[in-house]
């Protein structure tokens, strides 16, 4: 049996993610597990507190190098959400895959034995996945929102409505009906031999829900309000 760990939603550089408290476990969860996975939206370009875009990638590429190095026995797999699916991200994960013999990445999925992992876009809108590669090709090119936009933000944050907003978007049913839905798009649903899936994006956590045969998982987001857990998990098959 393997180790996994998977963590989601991160949203590094965005001010209203705590992801730095949460530094010191994923390093201790990357001390002890064979694979470790960045389910999506890792690194937020949208509200990003940096300079731009370009500064963006360059601390995301640093901080997934430092981890991928110092961390030698772990495999790190990087998935793409909608946040970092920015084409100067994708150009940077290619090089960093290429010299980084522990570190791989997908736009969209890894699979490991019966357990699937996915970013869960297709939670808020009925997506299958050419409706997925369309909606995210809007990302591509995403430019970093300004100042005031950022602190209407915060203030509605502050207020809590995030944690309503995410809530009413994804009723726990209809999110699982429509993440299931997808796998099958994919060819990755019960059927050919998944159990688990493990997906963010809602930044609602869901503890190992039930639908039509499968068992999903979500571990949140580290927002205030909201509740954030890296998750561990045993897969008897590394791919
Ligand atoms: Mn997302």
């Amino acid at each position: 049996m393997k180790t996994v760990c998977v963590v989601s939603d991160l949203h590094m550089f965005c001010k209203r993610s705590h992801w730095e408290d949460h530094l010191q476990d994923m390093d201790a969860a990357a001390a002890s597990a064979d694979l470790f996975v960045f389910n999506g939206d890792t690194v937020d370009f949208k509200w990003t507190t940096l300079s731009g875009v370009e500064e963006t990638v360059e601390a995301a590429i640093a901080f997934l190098g430092d981890m991928a190095g110092r961390f030698p026995e772990c495999r790190f797999h990087v998935n793409l959400g909608n946040h970092d699916h920015v084409q100067k991200f994708i150009d940077a994960l290619v090089e960093l895959a290429r010299k980084t013999e522990n570190l791989t990445w997908h736009p969209y999925y890894l699979r490991v034995g019966n357990t699937l992992f996915i970013h869960g876009d297709m939670a808020t809108r009925k997506m299958n996945q050419a409706q997925l590669e369309v909606y995210r090709s809007s990302w591509l090119h995403h430019k970093k929102q300004g100042r005031m936009k950022n602190r209407v933000y915060d203030a509605a944050f502050k207020a809590g409505a995030h944690v309503a907003v995410s809530r009413l978007a994804h009723p726990p049913k209809r999110t699982l009906k429509r993440v299931h839905a997808y796998i099958h798009d994919i060819g990755h649903g019960k059927p050919e031999g998944v159990e688990n899936v493990y997906f963010g994006h809602t930044h609602v956590a869901v503890d190992g829900a039930h639908y039509r045969g499968v068992t999903f998982h979500n571990g949140g987001a580290p927002m205030r309000g909201m509740n954030f857990t890296l998750l561990t998990l045993k897969v008897d098959a590394l791919g």
